[in-house]
């Protein structure tokens, strides 16, 4: 555990569509979508990245909170996350953290999204086993040319849909490029997965070496190859797309 405070970009993923299961709970406890913008809020230390999102994790394990975060906008994530944004003035009320209602991860499987940046389309709520309840928002948006968990993570969906309950077409297994390091080429994760011989999203020690090697060497060494900051330093883009973010309204600052 951390001993300073973690800052976190807090990505405004919007629900374009809800999965079947997903629409039930909302018609059973009364919410009505009418003039209502629904977003999963994803906890990123790589903002940077966003340009290579592939889909959206949750854990069909976590029951997560839809909170009313004011204007119309309404949050899905952990309940601990939305109190703590209610103590950074990012919600209409300060130490109001009731839910509107209650929503199992599993039921929010296979929701159309529509994520800020990323070049790719039809993008998918998927399952993710290893997202921690005790860390960010419980959502984690998948990157896969630059995190080895949501690379792994993403194989496995792949190779075991019917395992997991997805339907195989919801899974992109395409990786944008997004920053480039002389030591470990333009798709870090994919290659650092290889490097390790990791075998699946369970393979958690060696992927937590391949996380901090992936890490280290995209921000102390890496080059943004997409994007409006093409060409400069991953640690000088990190800020500005972050900024850009926030500006636009599509994220903001959230620290625990
Ligand atoms: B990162 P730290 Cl491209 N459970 O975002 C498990 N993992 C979580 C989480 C949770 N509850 N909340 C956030 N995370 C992930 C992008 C990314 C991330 C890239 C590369 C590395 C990376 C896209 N996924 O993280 O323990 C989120 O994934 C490795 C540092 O607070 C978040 O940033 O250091 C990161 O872990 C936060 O991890």
């Amino acid at each position: 555990e951390a001993v300073l405070p973690q800052e976190y970009t807090g990505l405004k993923i919007e629900i374009t569509e809800f999965a079947e299961k997903a629409q039930e709970v909302l018609k059973n406890d009364n919410f009505d979508l009418a003039g209502k913008k629904v977003f999963l809020v994803a906890a990123t230390l790589r903002p940077e990245t966003m340009y290579g999102q592939t889909c959206c994790f949750v854990s069909p394990k976590i029951n997560y909170g839809l909170f009313d975060a004011g204007n119309g906008n309404y949050y899905i994530c952990t309940e601990r996350s939305f109190k703590n944004m209610s103590y950074q003035k990012l919600t209409p009320r300060r130490g109001d953290f009731k839910p509107i209602l209650k929503i199992n991860g599993a039921s929010l499987i296979g929701s159309k999204i529509s994520a800020p940046l990323t070049a790719f389309k039809n993008l998918r709520v998927l399952p993710m086993e290893t997202v921690l309840e005790s860390k960010g928002t419980g959502v984690v948006t998948c990157v896969p040319s630059d995190s080895p968990d949501d690379y792994a993570t993403t194989r496995d969906l792949h190779n075991k849909a019917e395992f997991y309950g997805i339907d195989k077409d919801w899974v992109i297994t395409d990786i944008l490029p997004v920053i480039r390091t002389e030591k470990y080429g333009d798709k870090c994760a994919e290659y650092l997965v290889k490097e390790l011989k990791i075998n699946s999203s369970k393979d958690t020690v060696p992927l937590a070496t391949a996380k901090e090697l992936a890490y280290k060497e995209g921000f102390y060494n890496g080059t943004m190859i997409v994007g409006k900051y093409a060409g400069q330093k991953v640690q000088d883009a990190k800020e500005k797309v972050k900024n850009d973010l926030i500006a636009s309204g599509d994220a903001f600052a959230y620290s625990e």
